[in-house]
């Protein structure tokens, strides 16, 4: 079945785009419009309209085509056959409008839009620009200021907005396909011109040319070096510098700059990445998903309040449950404020927020939760306090309830076995801000039924977070590679290198913040306290924490006691290095006969990289990550990974296994051995030749 059809209704030449589920403009959908645009080019259609059925208008260039060899006709091709075509050309949009999807949008003499519509060019969201126009178009029909925007922050601009900027022409309530009918006799019936955006005038002002250089130094910082966003602003140069088929040439080849870029490469992964996460594998396709009601969250404090908010925004109820009534109004106060800070910054309006707030009931008595479809525990960091806790919820909550744990560390296990329902007992790990992080760790427990995962997973989804399935280990996925991570950090700082280098490597590498820095931000207390709890061989080596417990003891948490590794500035909090915690490390690594010697940024993201990816490759071989791809969906979604990298496996596989693995051996002979066990699975690929991605 085709997925383009052609057919003439009232004069009016209607092509009809139907490939699901987003439209992608794939070979075929590019043949068909090529084939209907000939057809409507003899006919005696008066004019032209390209809809699409399903839930959206053309979502782009086919993603899953990219890499491969262009088969023509490419996306440009059938463009300039639509930008010339003899008729006038009409889009009608519904759902999003994006990428190669409103490029060909913008190359119809109009556009129509329902007012539940969007439109975008999220490219540089993949590492890319438009590449079909979309640089040219867009500052000619909107002007420079809003070109910038919708093409380097990538998001989609609602149909009223774009309304407003010129980027539509009408906005059509109800029923599309009638709407947009009325619309196009309209313009016959006003002998609209033939107007095409190529033809528009489009200069930069002073103010234009200030915008640029301020959001080139903006977008340097904000991405951490991704190389798309700089280029986009030169194709919006050249837009006002060039004639239209120069600027269409200069974009060109800016776009083929981005798709061999090996940033791209690794922003496409996580594109799919991310979509494959969602997916259990060894699940039976018929396990379905229950739906979530009502909630409830045992514990008010941070994490409890930042996941209540999750679950209120997406207009599920909660109750937020603690011990007393002081805690429950402190518990709501502290996200009254948080909403409060939301609506200044314009996040939110005070209707919303007030309709999210009446989401959220305060509670100190279990027996409210009797009829809640999902618990979620909260609780201080203490398998006993969390046991307890769970030993009531069991008592009080409805037979098929769902209890979850926010646990960082404890065992999923050791949780369910004081329950009577261990099936219906999992771990529902969320990043601090709970409101903000898009990550969330759906932890299986050993006796975890297949259906409670699959609701775990939906409900994330539902509540905008990007849920990736683990197993149960100490630490889960992202924690656990979190400690050797920390562990070379720790260990290049007591060899010699100083906070801020270390931080200023992992930053410029494209970390969101520095490992020392992280710790001062979380608090070294939770550090020591979790080390309070361990043996002396799952500690580790003293040298990998001596420096922390000693900041911990002199009464230094990081930035909740004003300084940490690091003196905070009281007013701005922006971290002043300290040279007394240079000089401590130094005293450390005397006391354990450790040499300081000068280390090379290089070694110190080498070192740090590869330990964090040695960590995933056991966490892979161990079944507790599905597929490396969910260790880089972990790490981007949770830690501050940097996107243009693709996750830590990426970054490994990247670099070429067999070199990593050498360079293991290679730090190993050097440093300790015992940090540098190359992962079996890491070994054996090196051997083979085999990729990450291959092995399951
Ligand atoms: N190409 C191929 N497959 C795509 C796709 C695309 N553009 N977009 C989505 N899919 C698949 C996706 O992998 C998933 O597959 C399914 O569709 C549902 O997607 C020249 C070069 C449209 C907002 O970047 O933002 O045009 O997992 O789960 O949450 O200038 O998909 O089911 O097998 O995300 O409802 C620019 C990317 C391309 C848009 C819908 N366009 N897509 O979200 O569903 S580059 C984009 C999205 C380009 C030109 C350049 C979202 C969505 P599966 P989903 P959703």
């Amino acid at each position: 079945m085709s997925v383009v059809t052609y057919h003439l209704k009232d004069a009016i030449g209607v092509i009809t785009i139907d490939n699901p589920p987003v439209n992608a403009m794939s070979h075929a959908v590019r043949s068909g419009l090529v084939d209907a645009l000939d057809t409507a080019a003899e006919d005696d259609s008066q004019a032209l309209l390209i809809i699409c059925k399903g839930r959206t208008f053309i979502a782009g260039a086919d993603i899953s085509e990219f890499g491969k060899p262009p088969k023509s006709p490419t996306l440009r091709d059938m463009l300039d056959m639509l930008d010339s075509h003899p008729k006038l050309t009409v889009a009608a949009i519904h759902g999003t409008a994006l990428g190669g999807g409103f490029e060909t949008a913008l190359c119809c003499n109009y556009r129509c839009a329902l007012d539940t519509a969007k439109v975008g060019l999220p490219e540089v969201k993949l590492g890319l620009l438009p590449g079909a126009g979309g640089t040219q178009r867009t500052p000619r029909l909107a002007g420079a200021a809003d070109a910038i925007t919708l093409i380097t922050q990538g998001n989609p601009m609602p149909a009223e907005q774009a309304l407003t900027s010129g980027l539509i022409d009408q906005v059509v309530q109800g029923d599309l396909l009638a709407g947009a009918v009325d619309y196009v006799h309209r313009l016959i019936a006003e002998d609209a011109p033939r107007r095409r955006a190529r033809d528009l005038p489009f200069s930069l002002s002073d103010e234009d040319r200030e915008a640029i250089a301020s959001a080139r130094k903006s977008l340097a910082k904000k991405t951490r070096g991704e190389h798309a966003p700089q280029r986009i602003l030169d194709c919006i140069e050249a837009a006002a510098t060039l004639d239209f088929n120069s600027g269409l040439a200069r974009e060109r080849e800016l776009f083929d700059a981005c798709m061999t870029d090996p940033q791209s490469a690794a922003m496409r992964h996580m594109f799919f990445a991310e979509r494959q996460a969602a997916k259990i594998q060894g699940m039976d396709p018929s396990v379905a998903p229950r739906d979530i009601g009502s909630v409830g969250i045992i514990g008010a404090g941070t994490m409890g309040g930042g996941i209540a908010m999750c679950f209120a925004q997406a207009g599920i109820p909660v109750t937020l449950l603690d011990m007393n009534s002081d805690a429950v109004t402190a518990g709501l106060d502290r996200i009254r404020k948080n909403y409060a800070i939301s609506v200044k910054r314009g996040r939110f309006s005070e209707e919303q927020v007030n309709a999210i707030m009446a989401n959220i009931e305060g509670s100190s008595d279990y027996a409210d939760l009797a009829e809640t479809d999902l618990v979620i525990e909260a609780v201080f960091e203490n398998l006993a306090v969390k046991q307890d806790v769970f030993r009531s919820l069991d008592s009080v909550c409805k037979a098929d309830a769902i209890l979850a744990s926010n646990t960082s560390y404890q065992s999923i296990d050791d949780i369910a076995a004081v329950t009577s329902r261990p099936q219906s007992v999992l771990g529902t790990h969320f990043f601090s801000p709970a409101n903000v992080m898009k990550l969330l760790e759906v932890v299986r427990g050993a006796q975890t039924d297949d259906e409670i995962i699959a609701t775990a997973m939906a409900v994330g989804k539902k509540i905008g977070k990007v849920p990736v399935l683990a197993g149960m280990c100490y630490g889960f996925i992202g924690n656990r590679m979190l400690r050797s991570y920390g562990r070379e950090a720790q260990l290049c700082l007591i060899e010699g290198a100083t906070p801020a280098q270390i931080d200023g490597a992992m930053e410029r590498w494209g970390m969101a913040m520095g490992p020392i820095a992280v710790g001062d931000l979380a608090g070294l207390d939770i550090g020591y306290k979790a080390r309070e709890q361990l043996t002396p061989e799952q500690k580790g080596k003293p040298a990998s924490y001596i420096v922390a417990d000693r900041l911990v003891e002199m009464g230094r948490l990081g930035q909740k006691s004003g300084a940490g590794y690091y003196q905070y500035d009281p007013e701005t909090r922006a971290r002043i290095e300290d040279p007394s915690v240079i000089e401590l490390a130094a005293q450390c690594a005397a006391e354990l006969g450790i040499k300081q010697r000068s280390i090379t940024d290089e070694e110190i993201v080498d070192r740090l990289t590869l330990a964090l990816a040695n960590e995933g490759a056991r966490i892979l071989e161990e079944g507790i990550a599905q597929r490396a791809s969910d260790i880089d969906v972990v790490y981007c979604f949770g830690y501050g990974f940097p996107r243009h990298r693709g996750g830590p496996m990426w970054t490994i596989e990247a670099r070429g296994l067999d070199n990593a693995v050498q360079r293991m051996k290679a730090l190993g002979n050097s440093l300790d051995a015992d940090n540098w066990q190359v992962a079996p699975l890491l070994q054996q690929l090196a051997e083979s030749g085999e990729s990450l991605k291959d092995w399951q």
